[in-house]
């Protein structure tokens, strides 16, 4: 008798994925941090691996059995390591915060000193904002982005640095579009004696493709999520110097963790795999392509863009001269199958739950098999937006337009008939 089906077993659950496969299929997804897995990559991360326990790593286990999971770890690591040219890899963290919890375990004290650029300015919450464990059990000094042009300001950061001299200092953003001067750090660290860690959750993709410079080799720890730009399922990682290996890893397990997610791991190696390839890098460098030809198709709108624009997959745009505030807009966007996130832009005057800009990313579109061309329409269709948030018909309509266009680039993983 063969087992019963996700829909029989729990037809309500089933019901839901149905309703949102579909969603993710008809919508333009535009949250910067998301994108598409490939049917392969879910495939691994839906698989009987997720019935082993296996704490410890490759041939130092606590329970027996391991011999597949050895195998799949390694390969995994390996792939990784090759991938960004790093000397080790810890390929066991849940996601990316679990990732960066393990990097203040393996150096820092609690009430040592960390800094990091501020979640305002586009830093993360794991870089030492206040309400995060980050902010609360270490020291934490956070840096900004300059007035005039919304970059980094490694003035500030050196000062800081020289200031406080911190055991940790974070590069690394999610709400940033300019490339980050991996060197500057580098230098300012050394200069101070502190770790450098660059955080690549949003661009490891492009990292690995060679879309945006690697911190590998500059940063003495790099760590990532691996679902987004990566195309992974959703996980973590740690790419660190042989000097550092140990310490991380005994600080992902037993410091911080206990068993790994063995089918996530390797849903990463097969993610790996798929980032090595041609095809993959020509993916990375249309990411960055349509971002600048969707940035252009905005300003060309008359909508503010944070930096003047964009050298990555990511586009902050502040809605102020527009006289719209970030949330009604990604409200009135959702209504027309475009799907974005109200973010705060740096020295917003609007509250954080309310605030005066829109985050947009192109990895997912990208991996529809969207170009410039495309682009371009969805620029029109955000300004138009805009410009009628109020107008529900408008709205309506271009949902139309939006689903038809998605028909044309059907997502990859979906699995839709
Ligand atoms: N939630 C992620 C993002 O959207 O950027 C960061 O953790």
């Amino acid at each position: 008798m063969s087992e019963p089906t996700l829909a029989q077993v729990d037809p309500e659950i089933h019901a839901l994925i149905e309703q949102e496969r579909h969603r993710q299929s008809d919508a333009l997804r535009l949250i910067a941090s998301e994108n598409y897995a490939s049917r392969a990559v879910q495939e691994a991360s839906g698989s009987c691996l997720n019935n082993k326990y296996s704490e410890g790593y490759a041939e130092k286990r606590y329970y027996q059995g391991q011999a597949v999971i050895d195998a799949v770890e390694t390969l995994a690591r390996t792939r990784i390591e090759r991938l960004f040219g790093a000397d080790h890899a810890n390929v066991q963290p849940y996601s990316g915060s679990p990732a960066n919890l393990a990097v203040y375990l393996a150096f820092m004290k609690p009430g040592d000193k960390t800094m990091g650029l501020g979640l305002a300015a586009g830093g993360h919450l794991t870089h030492g904002h206040g309400v995060s464990i980050t902010g609360k059990y270490f020291e934490a000094i956070q840096y900004g982005v300059r007035e005039s042009d919304h970059r980094i300001d490694m003035d500030e950061v050196a000062r800081l640095a020289r200031e406080h001299r911190p055991k940790l200092i974070w590069c690394g953003t999610t709400a940033y579009s300019r490339v980050i001067d991996y060197d500057a750090f580098a230098e300012i660290a050394r200069e101070v004696g502190a770790v450098l860690v660059a955080d690549i959750a949003h661009i490891s993709g492009l990292v690995a493709a060679g879309a945006h410079p690697s911190p590998v080799g500059k940063a003495e720890v790099v760590s990532s999520t691996t679902h987004k730009t990566l195309r992974g399922p959703r996980g973590g990682m740690i790419l660190c110097d042989a000097a550092h290996a140990k310490k991380i890893d005994r600080a992902v397990f037993p410091g911080l963790q206990g068993g790994p997610h063995n089918s996530q791991i390797a849903a990463l190696a097969v993610a790996a795999h798929e980032a090595s390839t041609d095809a993959f890098r020509a993916y990375a460098k249309q990411v960055v392509d349509n971002a600048r030809a969707l940035a252009e198709g905005l300003a060309s709108r008359g909508i503010a863009l944070v930096a003047g624009g964009t050298d990555t997959h990511l586009i902050l745009a502040d809605l102020t001269p527009k006289d719209v505030p970030g949330k009604p807009a990604a409200v009135a966007l959702e209504r027309a199958g475009i799907v974005v996130n109200y973010n705060s832009v740096p020295f917003d005057k609007r509250k954080p739950f309310d605030p005066s800009g829109i985050r947009l990313g192109t990895p997912a579109l990208t991996s529809r098999g969207m170009k410039e061309d495309e682009m371009r329409r969805v620029a029109g269709w955000i300004a138009d937006v805009i410009e009628g948030v109020e107008d529900e018909a408008l709205h309506a309509r271009i949902a139309g337009e939006v689903k038809d266009l998605c028909a044309s680039f059907p997502a990859p993983g979906l699995l839709l008939d």
